[in-house]
């Protein structure tokens, strides 16, 4: 820990203070507009009327009502992220700075996913030479991705703590002037699949402001970050938003700020996320199961029961469940929440865990599905009731469709199974 502390320590004062003063003014606060005030009244009046007798000369006679042209939909019209996070600020549901906040990293995403683009032709594939704390080999897109992550972060001055998969610990911010979210990401998931040209994602969770864990403690380094450990490990059922980004044959960000779940295709030629999957719903019930099934041997006997009887055509009308496994969190739980069925990843003889992280893996992936109209499981308990103990802690996952996850916690726990609608 000590060790840690001092490296984290080193790491946050390293950190220059690139934004002294306050700024007032965020990237969606609303425009102050020239007023007509400013013109003198005469003029006003003489252009009024005079624009009346022009709409009245051409003024076609079969013209529709004002009022139908007015609610009349252009066929032009496109709701992007940016008008999204706009109507949801209007109408409350999120503030300005959360809203920035989502912003600075759909802005990430589009920078990682052209970067991801181009890996083969810009020498970005093959491994770092570093391993992260979790004694994985870092690949060069894992270290570039945490790099414009955590730029993004920064710069946007709404982020109070970060915690990254590929960081030992939590980093404070410094560059933070208000709003402090705390943010946990996995820049580039499922990475192991980049240098075969494979689809991968980001993944992230954004967390209630927290004025705790200053930089400015930094005389007491030990006490700072355990300030800032503690306000990391939150329960998934406080994250005010979570998303991920998917880069494959287009970058899509899907994402809640717990009112439904909405998917934003990346149009490359605008540069601009825009509305593709409004309002997500998982099937109630599936026919896809999505699992590493080479770790079969060493998983428990009732997990081997659940995909044995998912295989078994008998029980399910004569066809059974088919098997879709890309290796890539992301790719394999986005295809989970459009078609449905289950993803999941057990615990098993080595890892009782099984692989992927509570914080910024399971809790995400659980909160979209949850409000898709899914669920996320370990199998035994709701992923997100859990309080992490640490930054980094695994837990099985299981997500997807309300009836095969319900199934499996069934099977796992030896209990009847649900009943079919
Ligand atoms: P990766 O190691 O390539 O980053 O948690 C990371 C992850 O990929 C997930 O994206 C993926 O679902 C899983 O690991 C794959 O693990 P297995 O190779 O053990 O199936």
């Amino acid at each position: 820990m000590a060790a840690a502390v001092t490296a984290a320590a080193a790491c946050a004062q390293q950190v220059q203070r690139t934004v002294s003063s306050k700024a007032s003014s965020s990237l969606l606060a609303p425009v102050a507009r020239p007023a007509a005030a400013f013109r003198p009244a005469a003029v006003a009046a003489r252009r009024a009327s005079a624009l009346r007798v022009l709409a009245q000369a051409t003024a076609a006679p079969a013209a529709a009502p004002a009022k139908a042209d007015a609610n009349k939909k252009s066929q032009y019209a496109l709701q992007t992220l940016t008008t999204w996070l706009l109507d949801l600020e209007r109408e409350g549901t999120i503030d300005n700075e959360l809203a920035t906040v989502i912003s600075s990293i759909a802005t990430a995403c589009k920078q990682i996913g052209s970067l991801v683009n181009r890996a083969g032709i810009s020498n970005l594939t093959g491994l770092a030479g570093e391993t992260n704390v979790q004694g994985e080999d870092q690949k060069k897109l894992d270290v570039i991705s945490n790099e414009v992550f955590s730029n993004c972060l920064r710069q946007c001055g709404r982020t109070g703590i970060i915690a990254s998969e590929e960081e030992d610990q939590p980093v404070a911010v410094e560059e933070t002037f208000s709003g402090e979210y705390v943010v946990v990401f996995d820049p580039l998931d499922g990475s192991s699949n980049i240098d075969a040209g494979i689809s991968v994602g980001s993944i992230f969770g954004v967390y209630e402001p927290s004025p705790e864990c200053r930089i400015e403690d930094m005389d007491d380094p030990e006490a700072m970050m355990q300030k800032c450990v503690l306000n990391v490990c939150q329960a998934g059922n406080e994250l005010l938003c979570a998303g991920y980004t998917l880069y494959s044959s287009s970058t899509i960000l899907v994402l809640t700020v717990g009112k439904g779940v909405y998917g934003f295709t990346l149009d490359p030629l605008i540069g601009e996320f825009v509305l593709s999957h409004p309002d997500i719903k998982i099937p109630e019930k599936g026919k896809i199961y999505s699992f590493n099934e080479g770790n079969y041997q060493s998983w428990s006997k009732e997990q081997q029961a659940y995909i044995d009887s998912l295989k078994d055509s008998s029980q399910w009308g004569g066809k059974p469940y088919s098997s879709r496994y890309i290796g890539s969190l992301v790719g394999d739980f986005h295809r989970t929440l459009l078609y449905g069925g289950i993803y999941g990843y057990p615990g098993d003889a080595k890892n009782p865990n099984g692989k992927l992280r509570l914080l910024y893996e399971c809790a995400p992936m659980s909160m979209i599905c949850e409000q898709a109209g899914g669920a996320g499981s370990t199998g035994f308990q709701r992923v997100l009731d859990i309080v992490p103990t640490k930054v980094h802690e695994r837990q099985p996952l299981f997500v997807g469709s309300k009836w095969e996850v319900e199934y499996l916690e069934s099977v796992l726990q030896n209990k009847p199974a649900p009943h079919e609608n």
